[in-house]
Parts: C-alpha cells; sequence; structure tokens
C-alpha cells in the first residue's frame, strides 16, 4: 500500500477543466437545456449491447439521479451474464414500462432502428419524443433533437465525461465504474488507435473518482470458463498447422472437440486473434467446423500489409482488411485444402 497515489483536488481540477473544453460548447449547452426541462427520462442504449451503450446509460443516470431526474435505463436485450462490473445493470428494463417520459436520450448509435425492439414497440412515441442523442460513430446520421456526435470521442463514456464536466456535474464513483468500463471496452483497454491523450485523461479522471481499470479488463479480456481453455488446447494441440515459413498458421475445431470439451459453440472466439499473436505471423485461420458437419465456417485474421478480406470475398464472405470470414460448404479437411494455398500465396506475394 505504501506505493498508493494519493488522489490530489487541485489535479482533479485540472484535469475536469481540460476535459470540459473539450466538447463542443454549443451543443452541450443545448444538451443540457433538454435536460434542465424534464422531470422523467428514459436513457436507451442500443439492442445487442456492449458496455459502452449500457455503460454510457447507466453512467449518465448515476449522475443525473442526484440532480432530482428519474431515471430509467432501458435496453431491447439484457446485459450480459459477465456484465457484473457496471452497477445498476440489474434495474435495466427490457420493455419501457409506460411512454410518460418528458425526454429520450439516446446512447452510443445515430440511428432510431439501432435501438430495436423498444423502437418498433413504441414508434409513435419516439417519432414525437424530445431526443437528446449521445454517440461517437463517424457513421452516425443523428436521430434527435440535439445531436451531440463526437468521432474523434473513442467511446461514447468519454465523450459524456466531457458532457458532465463542461456542466460541472460530479461524477459520482458507480458513475465512474460504468464510464469507465465503456472507455475501456471500445478500447480494448487503451490499445486501438482511436485512444488519445485526451481518452487517457478521461479515463485517469474517472479512476480519481474511484473507478478501478481492472473491474471491467479481467472479466471482459481475461476470465473463460474451463471449457473454453479445454477447446483451445485441443485444437492447438491436436490442429495447429504453420506454413510459409511461419507466416501462415492455422488451426481446426470440430464439433467432437466441443463435445468432449464441454464448450459452446461460441468458444472459438478470440482463438484466430490469439494464433495472430504468435512472433512472425501475418496471417492466421480457425477452420471451424458446423453442426451438420457439411459446411466450415473461416475466420481470418491478417497483419500489415496482408489483406485477407480480399480472400474471403473470393470465398463469398466479406469484412475488414485485418479481420474477416467466409462459410464454406464442404469438410474441414476440404476447407483447410482449398483455402491455405490462397493464404500461402498471399504472404509470399509481399
Ligand atoms: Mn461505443
Amino acid at each position: 500500500m505504501g506505493s498508493e497515489v494519493k488522489r490530489d483536488d487541485t489535479q482533479m481540477e485540472a484535469l475536469a477543466a481540460i476535459l470540459a473544453g473539450g466538447i463542443d460548447a454549443g451543443l452541450a449547452e443545448a444538451g443540457w437545456r433538454l435536460i434542465a426541462a424534464a422531470r422523467r427520462i428514459v436513457l436507451l442504449a442500443h439492442e445487442h449491447p456492449d458496455p459502452d451503450a449500457l455503460g454510457s446509460a447507466l453512467g449518465l443516470a448515476h449522475a443525473l439521479r442526484p440532480l432530482g431526474k428519474e431515471c430509467v435505463v432501458a435496453c431491447a436485450d439484457p446485459a450480459p451474464e459477465n456484465y457484473t462490473f457496471l452497477p445498476g445493470r440489474e434495474s435495466i428494463v427490457t420493455a419501457l414500462p409506460d411512454e410518460a417520459f418528458d425526454l429520450v436520450i439516446a446512447l452510443d448509435a445515430g440511428e432510431l432502428s439501432r435501438y430495436g425492439a423498444l423502437y418498433t414497440r413504441h414508434q409513435a412515441f419516439f417519432d414525437t419524443a424530445t431526443i437528446l442523442n449521445i454517440d461517437h460513430h463517424i457513421t452516425s446520421s443523428g436521430c434527435g433533437q440535439v445531436n451531440i456526435i463526437d468521432p474523434v470521442s473513442a467511446a461514447t463514456a468519454e465523450l459524456l465525461t466531457l458532457f458532465l464536466l463542461a456542466r460541472g456535474v460530479a461524477i459520482p464513483k458507480v458513475a465512474a465504474d460504468c464510464l469507465l468500463a465503456g472507455i475501456i471496452t471500445d478500447t480494448r483497454a487503451f490499445e486501438f488507435d482511436a485512444t488519445t491523450a485526451r481518452t487517457l485523461m478521461a479515463g485517469a479522471y474517472l479512476v480519481g473518482q474511484g473507478a478501478v481499470p481492472e473491474a471491467s479488463i479481467k472479466p471482459v479480456y481475461r476470465m473463460k470458463p474451463l471449457a473454453k481453455a479445454r477447446l483451445w488446447g485441443a485444437a492447438l494441440d491436436r490442429e495447429m498447422r504453420v506454413t510459409a515459413d511461419g507466416r501462415v498458421v492455422w488451426t481446426a475445431v470440430r464439433q467432437a472437440y466441443l463435445a468432449e470439451s464441454g464448450a459452446t459453440a461460441d468458444m472459438d472466439d478470440g482463438l484466430a486473434s490469439y494464433l495472430l499473436d504468435i512472433d512472425g505471423v501475418g496471417i492466421a485461420a480457425v477452420f471451424k467446423e458446423q453442426a451438420a458437419g457439411s459446411a466450415t465456417k473461416v475466420s481470418l485474421r491478417a497483419a500489415a500489409p496482408y489483406d485477407v478480406a480480399a480472400i474471403a470475398r473470393r470465398f463469398g464472405g466479406g469484412g475488414h482488411v485485418h479481420a474477416a470470414g467466409c462459410t464454406l460448404a464442404m469438410s474441414v479437411d476440404e476447407a483447410i485444402h482449398a483455402l491455405t494455398p490462397e493464404l500461402e500465396a498471399a504472404v509470399r506475394g509481399k
């Protein structure tokens, strides 16, 4: 405990002043005018929520309740069970109790359709409601009377930190817990290049308010069920192959391995990235036998300068330059035979 840094209020105030200056003052003011006029607010997280969507909605609710606002946090889908690091997640509703809200705050998506069944079940209400939209996606068109959309923010939770501090609103620990989880998971713990000095300053401020980075990093990025470790062990031990002087690596996940390890079908998630992190590897692939055995799903990962999207497209799939996939109507062994020469050619061509 001797190495603990004491919280310095002067430093926190200086940090708050810098962060408060990071948001468009006119837009923030317009947003706060809507909140000031509202008594009962519904805060929306988009469907299939991630911790940024839920953490933003819960974090803002935690900060607005002390101002006398009645807040309901709603999401079309329930919070995943491992999001135990979000205080208040048990209060999230998947259906609106009524429509007696005088403000909707839509978070982490800029189109009402992204709020899923919540929107479609209450379309008439949302189409006439007063909406404040706060988001960081560059593709967002804005679905509110006031749209605070800042693509420089690595997370909606980062933008909300600026928004609250611009108004001098206190961020209690429960709010800081939620907002820090949003920033951490949208940046993979400050790793993605969307991370700016300001992102880290927002993180620093929230940690100063009592939030703990490990609280979300450990469950989201490190903890795994034993069955998943067994599945990866089987796939790596029995199927991993390395070619092209160590630049191409692949493995296979067969139905038999799922059965013997007790794993569920999603537990190969992350395996292709794990292979790509082997020293010297440029392209990694995971061939996953589908339930029927007649099809194989392929996950491809590439490090610069390689492009797996182009390869996936040739096999009827698609994706991004560094993360792509396709499904082939053939057995695992046939799929390996068909695709791996393409992967080897791709690394030899550069
Ligand atoms: Mn986000």
